[in-house]
């Protein structure tokens, strides 16, 4: 049976540490995979994480099964996060969220859901986009199509070329949105560029579908839900996929939530009744610890507050390297100017070096970034911040 098996190519981000693993050098940086580490160049477990589950580790008295959809109370605490507690999607309660294993989790569920469903036709993704993108949509038996998102030359959002692209859609299309934080790029549209989207895709009547896995890592919890508030303002429904690895650093634990706004409630109810058949079908229904954890913490105003403090921190972590990063090189006297990258929010930072000087980089100096000049700028330290902007500059110079 297995012996025309042909063996598959390693995931472009996550291969990248297992060679960095196995990279004998002591100096060696990683600055491929979008996990967030500590000036001291750790990834720890947020106070008030370890605080909700020595919680729930004495509170808990049963191991029994959860609902398909997880409890109502993570589903609540989610759209609340999402749209805002006092938002009219609430209020009018034709919002329905499924816990997911991770934001990945909550994508594929969204994704068989249209497609078992028919609702719609091709899903347009940015170009470039999280790697992982094209499969778990392509996967799901969704045909995908690109839209152009960012300009090589002025390192910035195209913002007409991905309007344009977003014209040649047919109605009854679906178009993936990052709500913030773009991955790869780090560019996100701006308020006003937002405002027009939201509009241009109610008039082509497309489906928005947000990934939303890096909420507080752009200016903050509420700040980051802008583009998907306004999309809302203009668009009945909307698909919302949240990931909870990174703002709360619960990686491992595959937790996030998929949330399906439709025109109105007695809709929601049918629809949500088929998300439950396409959570059946992948999993059955979730895990409970991350989403204990998930609901302990924002249902505690206390662990809450605390919450905010450890994003907050995390996120100011990232701008300040960014700006350091800049700043070093710039001062260097790079050939390039890198003051493009103070204007990228979240995690990453598309530098613009070249396959090639990516390449030289990791065999010449142990600095692991991805192919296409994506750097995780949490990775970067007091400590390795001038050996990197050392390396950049050296490798600019050949
Ligand atoms: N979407 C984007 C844009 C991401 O960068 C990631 C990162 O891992 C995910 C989704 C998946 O998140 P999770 O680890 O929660 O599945
Ligand atoms: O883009 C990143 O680095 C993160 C982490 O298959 C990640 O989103 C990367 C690849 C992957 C899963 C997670």
């Amino acid at each position: 049976f297995f012996e025309k098996i042909v063996a598959a190519p390693a995931d472009p981000i996550l291969g990248l540490t297992e060679e960095f693993k196995n990279d004998p050098r002591t100096d060696k940086i990683n600055l491929g995979v979008g996990i967030y580490k500590t000036n001291e160049g750790v990834t720890p477990i947020l106070k008030c994480v370890k605080k909700a589950e020595e919680i729930i580790l004495k509170e808990e008295t049963t191991k029994s099964y959860l609902p398909i959809v997880g409890t109502p109370e993570y589903g609540k605490l989610v759209r609340e996060l999402v749209f805002g507690a006092d938002s009219e999607v609430i209020a009018s309660d034709r919002a329905r969220t499924t816990q997911a294993p991770g934001g990945t989790g909550a994508l594929r569920v969204g994704a068989d859901f249209l497609k078992q469903q028919n609702v719609t036709g091709k899903i347009w993704i940015s170009d470039p986009t999280w790697a992982n993108h094209f499969q778990v949509f392509g996967k799901a038996g969704l045909e995908t199509a690109k839209y152009r998102y960012y300009d090589k030359n002025t390192r910035a959002l195209d913002f007409e070329g991905m309007k344009a692209d977003l014209k040649n859609a047919k109605a009854g299309d679906a178009v993936l949105l990052h709500a913030c934080c773009h991955n790869p790029s780090g560019m996100d549209p701006n308020a006003a560029q937002w405002e027009e989207l939201a509009k241009l895709v109610a008039e082509l009547k497309l489906l928005p579908f947000f990934d939303f896995a890096y909420q507080g890592f752009g200016n903050g919890i509420e700040e980051d839900a802008f583009g998907i508030r306004t999309f809302l303002k203009y668009n009945k429904e909307v698909l919302v996929a949240s990931s909870f690895s990174k703002n709360f650093g619960l990686y491992n634990e595959r937790i996030g939530a998929l949330t399906v706004v439709s025109a109105d409630k007695e809709t929601a109810d049918r629809v949500f009744s088929q998300v439950k058949i396409a959570v059946r079908a992948n999993i059955s229904n979730p895990p409970a610890h991350g989403a204990k954890i998930v609901t302990t913490v924002l249902s505690n105003p206390e662990l809450r507050a605390e919450w905010v403090a450890e994003v907050a921190e995390m996120r100011d972590r990232i701008k300040n390297m960014r700006e350091l990063f800049v700043s070093k090189l710039n001062s260097l006297g790079c050939a390039v100017d890198f003051s493009f990258i103070n204007t990228q929010y979240g995690m990453f930072s598309f530098s613009g070096l070249s396959p090639e000087q990516v390449a030289t980089l990791k065999k010449d100096y142990g600095i692991y970034m991805v192919g296409n000049g994506r750097i995780s700028v949490a990775g970067i330290t007091t400590s390795n911040i001038d050996a990197l902007c050392k390396a950049i500059y050296e490798v600019l110079q050949k």
